[in-house]
């Protein structure tokens, strides 16, 4: 019997060992996101620790040179499950028959631009990336866009890639999640993973609206609402909202860099939960489709909603009770990526 169940254990290991690698691209690898991001990629963290990776990188000609060193370091990782890197500045080899795609490139804000003429640089990006995805990549292939306007570049990309589903397309909202349960974290004195079910709605920008109304606190083995862990009303609706949208410019002014380390922890916490699913009971954020008004949000924006995910399929959370404070910062945000929407539409007569 030992034996039996010893060669079917070996059988199995042996199986499971030879699975079909996952095509993986990274864009913008040789930015500094990527080079906190694909270490844990290959390693597993993000895809499973017994799912080989063939990892390929873009990013333009001029930082090809950049790339190639970025090629020797994974090489020198030694990982077992990287079965190839592939560095290309090139849309039809970075994005064949992709499984996953993890859109970070982008153009930075230079001196004196216009928020509007950096929106319409970027999205004329998304809209190539979009159709180049639709072209070559796999049908079932998950989209991730971390690049800013995140959600409306993620929006153009999507509606540059018809034969795509338009579920398959989320951009990162994940970050700011992050830095909301932490701040209640800190608050409460708890760790993070004792704060669950916070919220971030819409816009990847300052008009985002963290919301804790449906968030519950582990406090030392007392699960309470998180209102009535902080037991602080007024911070909750001021500085504490404030300071999950200033985040991402506090850490500028503070490193003269924008936040990378855990923009990288983010974009594995987001991919993965796509992956393997959120765990029971717990939502998380992302920016998604918005096809029916769900929650009063107008259909045809990549918005960011409370969803939970299995089968690698996502589905907002619904039924949520929404007061008055809250919905009038719903619709703000709501009309920022609607503005952002019809700038990048117009532009690009996509
Ligand atoms: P870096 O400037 O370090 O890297 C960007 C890389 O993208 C560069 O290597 C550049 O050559 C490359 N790139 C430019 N155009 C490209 C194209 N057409 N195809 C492929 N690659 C291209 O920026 P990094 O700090 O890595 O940030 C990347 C993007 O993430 C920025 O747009 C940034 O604003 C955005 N972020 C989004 C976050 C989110 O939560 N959604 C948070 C972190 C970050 O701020």
């Amino acid at each position: 019997m030992l034996t039996l169940l010893t060669s079917m254990y070996l059988l199995v290991r042996a199986v499971s060992t030879q699975a079909e690698p996952i095509r993986v691209v990274v864009t913008g690898a040789a930015g500094q996101i990527a080079y906190s991001l694909l270490y844990s990629i290959a390693k597993g963290d993000v895809f499973g620790q017994d799912q080989p990776i063939v990892l390929i990188l873009l990013d333009i000609p001029p930082m090809l040179p950049v790339l190639d060193g970025v090629v020797m370091e994974l090489q020198d990782c030694a990982l077992p499950l990287l079965r190839e890197v592939i560095p290309t500045d090139k849309v039809e080899v970075g994005f064949k028959d992709i499984d996953a795609a993890i859109l970070v490139g982008s153009m930075p804000r230079k001196e004196g631009m216009e928020r509007k003429d950096l929106l319409k640089a970027n999205v004329a990006i998304f809209k190539t990336q979009g159709a180049a995805l639709d072209k070559y990549a796999k049908k079932t292939v998950k989209v991730l866009v971390v690049g800013n306007p995140a959600n409306t570049n993620c929006l153009i990309a999507s509606k540059s890639a018809p034969s795509i589903p338009k579920e398959n397309f989320s951009c990162l909202t994940r970050l700011d999640h992050n830095r909301a349960r932490s701040q209640v974290a800190m608050r409460c004195g708890v760790s993070s993973d004792s704060v669950k079910n916070v919220i971030i709605w819409g816009n990847h920008s300052s008009t985002q609206y963290p919301d804790v109304h449906h968030a519950m606190v582990d406090l030392h083995g007392s699960e309470k609402p998180a209102y009535d862990a902080v037991k602080d009303d007024t911070w909750l609706r001021g500085d504490f909202i404030s300071t999950v949208q200033q985040r991402g410019a506090a850490v500028i002014k503070a490193r003269k860099l924008s936040s990378a380390m855990s923009a990288a922890k983010a974009i594995c916490d987001h991919m993965r939960d796509i992956w393997f699913g959120t765990p029971e009971g717990e939502f998380t954020s992302m920016g998604i489709y918005s096809s029916e008004n769900t929650y009063g949000v107008p259909k045809d924006l990549i918005y960011s909603f409370p969803v939970q995910i299995k089968d690698k399929t996502w589905k907002i959370v619904e039924g949520l009770a929404i007061n008055d404070f809250s919905q009038s910062k719903l619709d703000a945000t709501a009309a920022e990526l609607i503005e952002e929407r019809d700038t990048a539409v117009a532009f690009l007569g996509v």
